[in-house]
């Protein structure tokens, strides 16, 4: 059987992501660590925007993390990762969306921005943000299960966990928590972080303050 390779980097949220959906899947697969700090030569010629995560599956290569989940769906088809009827699956892509467009740039940027007035504003869209997931998501979508979809682990969820793992660096550099009245969310958080594949490959909360501390500059 082809196996697939995925080149990731412990750190890196977008990897998390797509290690998750391996591991879910249930696929056998070998794992390359890139130093992001010092890329191995020629590595564009594995992942043309020079990023990780990327896929090798075979001949082909498959790159951007969502991409890549929507791929191993598509060609593991058991466990399913997606819900069947098209309006969820319409649902499914416009969360996964969500995240990339709208909830994890607000995170960046207030991690990274050092500036406080642009902290107050990101930190006010990332709770906005947080609200609406609560609201139009998991309360509508989650039904009687923890997790996106209820009761079946789903893209969703990966896509969106790698942030939460990380959540102790909103909380230590940004004095940022997630508002205890959003219950669905909180529900779902711990639900997430008890799956065997997301145990798996866990950090701690040490590791994460570390390795994230040159990416949030003390405000000026
Ligand atoms: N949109 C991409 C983002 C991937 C990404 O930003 N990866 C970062 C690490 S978290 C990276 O490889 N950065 C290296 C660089 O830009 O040189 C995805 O979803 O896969």
């Amino acid at each position: 059987m082809t196996t697939i390779t995925i080149y990731s980097a412990v750190v890196c949220p977008f990897a998390h992501r797509s290690r998750l959906a391996l591991l879910e899947k249930g696929v056998d697969f070998d794992l390359v660590e890139i130093d992001l700090q010092n890329k191995p030569a020629g590595f564009t010629d594995i992942s043309p925007y020079g990023k990780v995560p990327v896929i090798k599956h075979g001949e082909q290569r498959v790159w951007e993390s969502a991409i890549i989940n929507e791929y191993l769906e598509e060609t593991f088809s058991e466990p399913s990762l997606l819900p069947l009827e098209p309006i969820l699956r319409a649902q499914a892509r416009i969360w996964i969306d969500f995240a990339n467009t709208r909830f994890v740039p607000a995170y960046s940027s207030l991690l990274r921005s050092s500036d406080s007035e642009q902290q107050k504003a990101a930190a006010e869209e990332l709770r906005n943000h947080l609200r609406f997931i609560e609201n139009e998501a998991l309360a509508k979508l989650s039904g009687d299960g923890p997790y996106w979809f209820g009761k079946s682990i789903s893209l969703l969820d990966l896509t969106y966990y790698p942030w939460f793992e990380r959540w102790t660096t909103l909380e230590e550099y940004r004095s940022f928590q997630i508002p205890a009245e959003l219950t669905y969310l909180q529900r779902w958080r711990q639900a997430v972080s008890q799956r065997e594949s997301v145990r798996e490959i866990a950090n701690s909360k040490e590791f994460y303050l570390q390795r994230y501390a040159r990416f949030a500059p003390v405000p000026m």
